[in-house]
């Protein structure tokens, strides 16, 4: 099975709580705070690996998650930090929001990596809380949570050749022949039904090559298997396009040739100025004069100067493959995919907004206090006090008065809710 397109559940580690302690032995009764900070969430972190072909692992396992920071403890032991998790995908897989399906990332050199999601941060223990006038905080802060989000994989496969043409005419036997991939071959139509990867040395360089599963006209618009795998085309930097010389299934060469094109063309008008070297197949199957005729008719009607290979002898595949050499050697490295990227991991904690709700109600969300709200107990008077001094320092009480809040108004953040008096 080949799984080229696939959603997956990540989620990040949260943070640990910090801790509440203070200090205490035979001879200090009432040690000052000594409550450590909880540990950071591990991160997801996806990274491009060549080793991989397919996104077939996916198929079995669904869900990320790292594991969360640990709570910090007494004598200001800090908590442990959660494991991050490394995701393995292909090389030229392109990384969706699977909730708005725009681009995050797109891994395409071997060893990439995108961190999809943070670990969430620790909350600081109490003695991070301690100040001159406020010796013994009896509140921590909790660690942050980070929330589940779905990512779809894509893989648009970075082969730096792309094997092209009309079903039959040879494109797996060649790729079996140049290099290390070992093809189904068989003498019918779309025995490819999805690119196979291969790596091909040549001269101490090397190179990957794929053969893409047989187009035939209409391709372009989702006849055969065409449509849905011209994608794996779209990033290759040579095409080698064959066509079947010997004319085995009763069509014309050079119309296939045409033809071929055109669907190319359709996809993606980028695909058709891809550069092409052209390899006539099954040079076997004629007579010397029958092939140097039809040799002579191709290249005359065509404009195109080809290369005659029997894949099955290995004739004329040193010649294609120099050919095909000489060209990439011109042609850049496979670019990423040309749209700009979206922030996924969009948590922020420098901004808020106030929402009036009603006359006397006033809600204040966003990062900035989401983050602050973490651990506050209303009912213990330092934790309060922390708080209120938080929303001054922030510029959060100048801004509710700015948008009318009067004394005796309701605050709302989150599940917390207070009554602001001067
Ligand atoms: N006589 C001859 N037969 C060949 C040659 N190359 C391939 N074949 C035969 O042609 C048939 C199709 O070969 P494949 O390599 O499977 O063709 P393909 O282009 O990958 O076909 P699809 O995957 O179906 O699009 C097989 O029976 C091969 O043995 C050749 O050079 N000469
Ligand atoms: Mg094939």
């Amino acid at each position: 099975m080949f799984l080229d397109r696939v959603k997956i559940t990540i989620k990040a580690g949260n943070g640990g709580n910090g801790a509440v302690s203070f200090y205490r032995s035979k001879l200090t009764m009432n040690g000052g705070p000594d409550g450590g900070d909880g540990g950071k969430g591990g991160s997801i972190i996806f990274v491009a690996d060549e080793g991989m072909n397919t996104l077939y692992s996916f198929s079995f396992k669904k869900k990320f998650v790292a594991t969360d920071g640990l709570k910090g403890d007494k004598k200001h032991k800090k908590g442990a930090d959660g494991n991050d998790v490394l995701i393995k995908v292909p090389c030229g897989t392109v990384i969706l929001d699977a909730e708005s399906e725009k681009v995050v990332a797109d891994l395409v050199e071997n060893g990439q990596k995108f961190v999809a999601l943070r670990g969430g941060a620790g909350g600081h223990g109490n003695e991070y809380f301690k100040t001159s006038t406020r010796q013994a905080p009896r509140f921590s802060q909790t660690g942050e949570v980070v929330k589940e989000k779905q990512v779809i994989l894509e893989l648009k496969s970075i082969a730096d050749v792309g094997l092209v043409g009309y079903p039959n005419v040879g494109k797996s036997t060649l790729l079996s022949v140049i290099s290390n991939a070992t093809p189904k071959i068989a003498n019918y139509h779309f025995t490819t039904i999805y690119p196979n990867l291969g790596m091909v040395a040549y001269k101490g360089n090397s190179f990957v090559a794929a053969d893409i599963p047989g187009l035939i006209e209409g391709a372009s618009e989702g006849v055969g298997l065409g449509h849905y795998f011209l994608k794996h085309v779209e990033r290759v930097r040579v095409i080698v396009h064959l066509v079947d010389i010997s004319g085995s299934e009763g069509r014309n060469p050079v119309e296939d040739y045409f033809s071929i094109n055109s669907e190319l063309e359709k996809y993606s008008p980028k695909l058709a100025t891809v550069p092409q070297v052209v390899a006539l197949t099954k040079t076997d199957l004629l007579t010397q004069d029958e092939l140097e005729d039809k040799i002579k008719d191709f290249e005359s009607k065509t404009k195109v100067k080809a290369i005659p290979i029997c894949s099955i002898i290995h004739e004329g595949v040193d010649e294609l493959l120099g050919k095909v050499w000489q060209v990439l050697e011109k042609t850049p490295k496979p670019a990423p995919i040309d749209v700009e990227l979206t922030d996924f991991d969009t948590r922020d904690k420098q901004s808020f907004e106030i929402v009036k709700i009603d006359e006397e109600t006033y809600e204040v969300k966003g990062g900035l206090v989401d983050n602050m709200i973490r651990g506050i107990v209303l009912s213990d008077p330092t934790s309060f006090a922390y708080f209120q001094n938080a929303l001054k320092k922030f510029g959060i009480i100048q801004k509710l008065l700015d948008s009318g809040m009067k004394d005796g108004d309701t605050v709302v953040i989150k599940d917390i809710s207070f009554t602001y008096e001067q």
